[in-house]
């Protein structure tokens, strides 16, 4: 459960992203591979060395995602549903790479907005983006 100054937190550091869907995703994917490569188990499909454009593409849609999970953040498991079939039935993702993409996720946030990311928001997004990967590997079996 978020509170009401988490939730302000979060939206105040969405929009500081929103508009910049692509390259913070293609950041965060490169600094996922980069520092994980077990990852990129997942993502054979691109390739050993994922090129920008791909980078770019998926990196767009999983923070297009995660800005709809902003939208309603009261709401998760309903408006997550279908990308939770997708992660745990589907693509069977291990939920111990969630963590790993959440470091990267505020390792992007802490250096591009630098001091205007603070503690409280560093906090309030460690909440936010567990509670979505929860959703997102709760069906995992
Ligand atoms: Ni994820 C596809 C969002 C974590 C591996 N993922 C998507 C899509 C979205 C998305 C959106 C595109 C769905 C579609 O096309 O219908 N993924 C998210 C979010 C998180 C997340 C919001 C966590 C916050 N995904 C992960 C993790 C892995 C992962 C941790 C594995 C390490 N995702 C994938 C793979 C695909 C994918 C693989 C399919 C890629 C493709 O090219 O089709």
């Amino acid at each position: 459960m978020l509170s009401a100054q988490e939730r302000d937190q979060i939206l105040r550091v969405w929009d500081l992203i929103a508009g910049h869907e692509a390259p913070f995703g293609a950041e965060l994917l490169l600094r996922l591979f980069t520092v994980y490569p077990s990852t990129k188990i997942y993502f054979k499909h691109l390739g050993a060395y994922p090129d920008e454009v791909q980078l770019l593409n998926h990196g767009q849609r999983l923070l297009s995602a995660v800005g709809v999970a902003v939208q309603h953040m009261d709401n998760l498991r309903a408006v997550l549903s279908p990308l939770a079939d997708l992660h745990a039935r589907i693509l069977r993702v291990d939920p111990a790479n969630f963590p790993l993409l959440i470091q990267c996720f505020q390792v992007v946030l802490a250096s591009h907005l630098q001091g205007e990311y603070t503690v409280e928001m560093q906090a309030a997004w460690d909440k936010f983006l567990t509670g979505v990967a929860v959703v997102l590997t709760e069906k995992h079996r």
